[in-house]
């Protein structure tokens, strides 16, 4: 059995103003992860770019922070068995053009730069992550369901 980890989701300022977000907490919540932090942040500019550190350069980098500094994101922790890898397959291809339907970027995106959602990409970026959003921490706190409902 792999071990629990944590991802990191964001529901992106599109996702917000077109009312995704439910469906999208949904889908993590349907798929049997815990749901360990959540808050509504209008991100500045300046947290952002340390979000995006890594794609600084890239030509569409300014667009982006406009983007995404444009209105409240949901940012999330959600925590399960393969989080990350299974976080990312949810969301679907970043090219909503190669996304596969039933996936997020499948269901609901047709442009690279309006694409919804956000998960991260590896366990320690996902430990990045979510100690910029989630500076005060994560919650603690058991969830009551059979062990046996999860192998
Ligand atoms: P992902 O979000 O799937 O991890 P990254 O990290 O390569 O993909 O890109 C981060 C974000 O940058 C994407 N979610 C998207 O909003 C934006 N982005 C990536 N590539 C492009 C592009 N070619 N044109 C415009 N925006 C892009």
């Amino acid at each position: 059995m792999s071990v629990s980890e944590r991802t990191y989701i964001m529901v992106k300022p599109d996702g917000v103003q077109r009312g995704i977000v439910g469906n999208i907490i949904s889908r993590f919540e349907a798929r049997g992860f815990k749901l360990v932090a959540l808050k509504l942040v209008h991100a500045t500019p300046e947290h952002l770019e340390k979000h995006y550190e890594d794609l600084k350069g890239k030509g569409f980098f300014p667009g982006l922070i406009k983007y995404m500094a444009s209105g409240p994101v949901v940012a999330m922790v959600w925590e399960g068995l393969d989080a990350v890898k299974t976080g990312r397959v949810m969301l679907g291809a970043t090219n909503p053009l190669a996304s596969a339907p039933g996936t997020i970027r499948g269901d609901f995106a047709l442009a690279v730069g309006r694409n919804i959602c956000h998960g991260s990409d590896s366990v320690e970026n996902a430990e990045k992550e979510i100690k910029l959003w989630f500076p005060e921490g994560t919650v603690q706190y058991v969830n009551d369901q059979a062990k046996w409902i999860f192998e």
